[in-house]
């Protein structure tokens, strides 16, 4: 139950001064940037708001961190290789509330708080859904009390910036602190040593077994902390987030310089600065670098260092670190801690192993977020062994361990001992870094109901088979601050004045809207909201990329990484067949579209890059054609961020939620536009199964294959080419884009990727396509019912409440980590 503050009566909106907060701005204008109001650029002005709004925030987080120190509870740690975090200001100021205050404040000073507000860059330091969800965890954990910390890297370049040449995706980097980040606090007192490669040796003296251990890295780099003041819900906690920057040990080796070699002198340096100079922009499979296992390495053993000192400085005795630390490992990629914990408990503690592997055990807890095959991490043993040699023991060590107990169970065989073991022995020998997280952890989470009944039947079959209750379900959610309150105030507004403003504290309490959505009233403000957003959107995208879309048209919205499993292709396929029929039957009356489309696709994966160029083909030849006019666009917004997402979202009409059953763990998108009372149309996968429970079947537009009908066509042995024959729709859309209809300038440069639908379609583009196609008749017609339409809408915010991610988090609070709130 999502209750505000246990019970503590809701503090009363907080009182700022907009006379004293203009003249605070001014003050930091002058003093802290060295300007006066007549030559500020507006960028001086953003730094000088972020500054006066910093300043607060840091008494809250002085108070916070005063609290843990003397609550001496147990402390949640969030490791996490990426963090999406997007802008900060606006979070900022709306969690202080202090934002009407601000603008008042700012227009005092002819300074428009919205036009400041775009000049902050997205701090863009992840990929997509993963690195979101870390960032609504993290302001969710401030929000409802829990004593964290999250812990992950500070990439010079975070996720590429996307812009759209002739119609590819063109990769460019992104430098988010060119202009100085006024955020985040350098702490050197707090740095790291981290090693790499070189020897093991048996220590002086030996103990337990297996023994302690000297390492000697061959290489050393030192990790230094960035904190970030992450603000709760009305500032009344503000917790940590510490990214880690590398540094060389010797920034300069100035005998070697002085002797003539400048490139030799800073080849260290540049070295290890380059360790964190980039985000991997690859969601699913990674060609096994070493830099990226030397990443992972790195801000896991600086954090773990960290934690540990901590706690042996607030407690003593670091034999009780599981009883005041909870580490939650978000994707394998943080894994090799349980390594590394038990090294730093044997080699530097001098615990036995047997112990040192209860502490971790205890100590971690692990989530997985995909099941698709290429995106399960696992590292080539000679690599690991190389870099991590003292690690690679360890491994050994647990999996001995691992492996003795499940040979004593009847019935578990070798298939099953083979599965279940850190080393994958088919092939090249590899580490399973989803095994070590497995074992390593007292809990394993899946992210949605059906994924994690998936996940006990798929890739943790055996574990869970040994483990049968570590295997739990933590449904994502999302923070209704960012994704409501902040990017649709009036929306906000309309629901504070039908229900009161509890919701703000308590998002389920959202459901008292269902009593309104057969009120003609409330359906007429809450759709003329709708349109407002979709209006400011309109402006937005012709001023961004030149596109011009009519307010009053559908707006069909896919918005999310470009994947095969997504089947954005299954989306395009869908246009150019309307494309078709409404040329064909240009006498029906036909539900006016716009198809939104954006995402990136890894620089690496071709066939996604070929689809965004399909998009934008498809989209150059119907944009063109007076006979659609008025009634078929398709527009793909360039660069999706999560700025871009926050413009996005509340002007969606139609939420696609299309992946092939069984493959997207959960989706958070398709949270964040039910929020917006978007209708959703999606396959029964991830948290669409959840969303149709919250919001009752008539309320969404389901179609397709389930999870398990898939697996079974998949064994089966399925032919889409006889599913393609039976078609006429699909054939007929198929042969367009094969035959160079959208490509002119290079007819064939579809045809593998059309080929793949008639030779094997993976992702069942073709077996679900027929079934799309009625659901998006489906959906024009309660388009054309515009009451249905608005009470529908409105159903699904009503009943968005249960995803808040502060829901979520409480359950991870009560379930995983043990752990009081506030
Ligand atoms: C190879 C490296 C790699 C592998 C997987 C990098 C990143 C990943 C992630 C697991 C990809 C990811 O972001 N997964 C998404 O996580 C969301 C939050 O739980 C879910 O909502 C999405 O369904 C899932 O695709």
């Amino acid at each position: 139950m999502n209750k505000p503050q246990k019970g503590l009566p809701r503090p009363e909106p907080r009182q700022f001064d907009s006379t004293v907060l203009a003249k605070e701005v001014v003050e930091r204008l002058t003093y802290r940037i060295g300007k006066d109001a007549a030559n500020a650029h507006k960028h001086d002005w953003l730094h000088a708001v972020i500054l006066v709004i910093r300043d607060r925030i840091i008494d809250a987080w002085i108070r916070t961190k005063k609290e843990f120190h003397e609550d001496k509870g147990k402390r949640v740690y969030y490791l996490s290789l990426e963090f999406l975090i997007g802008r900060l200001m606006r979070d900022a100021v709306s969690n202080m509330e202090m934002l009407e205050q601000m603008q008042e404040a700012l227009s005092s000073l002819n300074v428009d708080l919205d036009v400041v507000a775009e000049l902050e860059p997205d701090a863009a330091l992840g990929n997509g859904g993963l690195g979101r969800l870390a960032a609504c965890f993290m302001e969710s954990m401030a929000t409802v009390g829990v004593p964290a910390y999250g812990y992950g890297i500070r990439y010079v370049n975070g996720m590429f910036r996307q812009e759209i040449s002739d119609g590819w995706q063109v990769e460019l980097p992104e430098t988010w602190l060119a202009h100085g980040n006024p955020w985040e606090f350098e702490r050197r007192e707090f740095s790291y040593e981290i090693g790499f490669a070189g020897k093991v040796e048996a220590a002086e003296e030996t103990l337990g077994t297996p023994a302690k251990m000297k390492w000697s890295p061959q290489e050393r780099v030192v990790a230094t902390p960035y904190d970030t003041p992450i603000v709760g819900w009305r500032g009344n906690q503000v917790n940590s987030l510490r990214l880690w920057s590398a540094k060389p040990i010797d920034p300069i080796l100035l005998d070697q310089f002085n002797a003539g070699d400048h490139q030799g002198a800073l080849r260290e340096s540049n070295r290890a600065q380059s360790l964190t100079r980039v985000l991997y922009p690859a969601d699913s499979s990674l060609a096994g670098q070493s830099l990226r296992l030397r990443q992972e390495y790195f801000f896991t053993s600086a954090s773990l260092q960290d934690i540990v000192r901590r706690h042996i400085q607030d407690f003593g005795d670091v034999r009780t670190l599981h009883e005041k630390a909870s580490i939650q490992l978000n994707d394998t990629h943080p894994a090799v801690g349980v390594a590394e914990l038990v090294r730093l408990l044997v080699d530097v503690h001098d615990i036995e192993f047997a112990e040192a592997w209860e502490i971790a055990r205890e100590t971690f807890s692990y989530t997985n977020h995909t099941l698709l095959p290429e995106a399960l991490e696992s590292w080539p043993v000679p690599l690991f062994e190389r870099l991590l040699p003292r690690h690679m023991q360890l491994v050994y060590a647990i999996n001995a361990h691992i492996l003795k107990k499940a040979r004593k169970i009847e019935g578990f065989d070798d298939a099953a001992v083979s599965a279940i073991s850190l080393i994958d022995e088919n092939g090249e020998r590899r580490v399973r870094m989803g095994n070590l997280a497995f074992v390593g952890s007292h809990k394993v989470n899946g992210v949605s109901a059906l994924h994690t009944e998936l996940m006990k039947q798929t890739v943790f079959k055996d574990l869970h088979k040994l483990y049968p209750e570590r295997i739990n379900n933590k449904t994502n959610g999302v923070t209704f601050r960012r994704w409501m309150m902040q990017c649709n105030p009036e929306l906000t507004s309309l629901i504070e004045a039908t229900i009161g403003a509890d919701f703000k504290d308590d998002a389920e309490q959202l459901v008292r809207l269902n009593k309104f959505a057969d009120d003609a009233a409330f359906q007429e403000k809450f759709m003329e909201v709708k349109l407002q957003k979709k209006i400011a959107l309109s402006n937005h995208l012709k001023n961004y990329c030149g596109a011009k879309i009519d307010p009053n048209a559908m707006f069909d919205i896919q918005i999310k990484r470009i994947h095969e499993y997504k089947r954005q292709l299954l989306n395009i396929v869908h246009a150019v067949a309307l494309y078709d029929q409404i040329r064909s039957h240009p006498e029906l009356d036909w539900a006016p579209r716009v198809k939104i489309f954006g995402g990136k696709a890894a620089p690496s994966y071709h066939n996604a890059k070929l689809i965004i160029k399909l998009a934008n083909d498809v989209a150059r030849v119907i944009n063109n054609d007076p006979a659609v006019q008025g009634l078929l666009k398709i527009v793909f917004v360039p660069n999706y961020n999560v700025s871009q997402a926050e413009r996005l979202f509340p002007a969606a009409d139609l939420s696609e939620q299309i992946s092939t059953a069984g493959m997207e763990a959960s989706g958070t998108g398709n949270m964040k536009f039910q929020v917006n009372g978007a209708l959703t149309i999606g396959t029964l996968d991830g948290a669409n199964v959840e969303i149709k429970e919250h919001v009752g079947d008539e309320n969404i537009v389901i179609f397709g294959m389930t999870a398990e009908e898939v697996a079974a066509r998949r064994e089966q042995g399925y032919s889409p080419r006889d599913v393609i024959e039976q078609s006429k729709e699909l054939k007929q859309a198929l042969t367009a884009i094969q035959s160079g209809t959208f490509s002119p300038d290079d007819p064939h440069r579809y045809s593998g990727l059309i080929d793949g639908i008639y030779e094997h379609d993976w992702f069942m583009v073709a077996a679900d396509f027929d079934s799309y196609s009625n659901a998006q008749r489906r959906v024009d017609e309660i388009w054309s019912d515009k009451k249905l339409w608005a009470k529908m809408a409105i159903k699904n915010t009503a009943n968005s409440g249960w995803f808040s991610s502060d829901r979520t988090i409480r359950q991870y609070a009560e379930d995983i980590w043990k752990v009081g709130l506030k």
